[in-house]
């Protein structure tokens, strides 16, 4: 009650922010910037997403606060274009839920054309979720944002009890192998031989491979001795204010 409360005062006032976390190819080149909000609350500072997004989910809150979300760094990313000088993709999450409720391709559609930004600069993450049942309204979807040239990533890859078959059936671009397998690397062979599975069955299904929760420079060469082109994580970046990301791409000249 209190947390629905604050949330919608929250929409109205205009307390979310975006942060953006950088996603670099190896040689530090940045291909896109993940959008990731926070909540700057006026007594309880900034909250976590994991505090409120599951909330939201549950009631309708979802739909507005995803709009905002994806408006603002379609925005964001056209910003970039004007003030900085290798503009990136941006890459938002959109939960399983939100998406189920939405017609994301019309909203989509709307909102790059309301912006001005090309389709081919912005990346949808979702999750394994989404694709578990393979619904006829779930794959029209996918297809139409494909084809409008937005392209899908796999978040959270491997962690999602579902079949590797949705990887036939849906048009998805790149796979972000989750942090959990990231940490263990390079020692723990599990974790080594499970992220080299992984580049394999995607360099033969050439769908792009994204590390994420890359937190240390070891971490960060074995991933280039097994060939996997793009990282996220600490090692790089935190995930940094909108107001300051401009400057830390153009730091990187
Ligand atoms: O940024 P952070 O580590 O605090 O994010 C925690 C969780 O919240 C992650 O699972 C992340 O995917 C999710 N999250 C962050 N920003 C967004 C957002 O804009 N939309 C949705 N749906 N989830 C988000
Ligand atoms: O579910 P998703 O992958 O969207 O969640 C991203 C979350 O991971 C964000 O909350 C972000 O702050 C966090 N994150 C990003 N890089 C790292 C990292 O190197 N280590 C850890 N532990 N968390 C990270
Ligand atoms: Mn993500
Ligand atoms: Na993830």
């Amino acid at each position: 009650r209190q947390l629905e409360q604050d949330l919608n005062r929250a929409i109205e006032n205009q307390e979310f922010e975006l942060y953006y976390q950088p996603i670099e190819t190896l040689d530090a080149e940045v291909i896109s910037a993940e959008a990731l909000i926070r909540w700057n609350h006026p007594l309880r500072g900034l909250v976590s997403p994991i505090e409120f997004i599951p909330f939201m989910e549950e009631t309708s809150l979802i739909a507005p606060l995803g709009e905002w979300i994806l408006k603002q760094a379609c925005q964001d990313a056209m910003h970039w274009d004007h003030h900085c000088s290798v503009p990136p993709k941006v890459s938002v999450n959109i939960s399983t839920r939100q998406f189920q409720n939405q017609n994301m391709p019309a909203l989509v559609k709307q909102i790059l054309t309301d912006t001005g930004l090309s389709a081919d600069r912005l990346t949808l993450e979702i999750t394994e979720s989404l694709m578990i049942d393979d619904e006829d309204s779930t794959i029209h979807q996918l297809n139409s944002l494909r084809l409008m040239g937005v392209a899908l990533s796999v978040d959270d890859f491997g962690t999602g009890y579902s079949s590797l078959s949705y990887l036939k059936k849906f048009p998805v671009s790149y796979l972000k192998i989750d942090r959990s397998f990231i940490q263990g690397l390079p020692n723990c062979q599990e974790d080594s031989a499970l992220v080299e599975a992984i580049l394999s069955m995607a360099e033969s299904l050439r769908l792009q491979v994204v590390a994420e929760g890359v937190e240390t420079s070891s971490q960060a060469n074995y991933l280039a001795s097994l060939k996997c082109r793009y990282i996220q994580g600490y090692w790089l970046s935190k995930p940094i204010p909108q107001h300051d990301f401009c400057n830390y791409l153009n730091t990187k000249l």
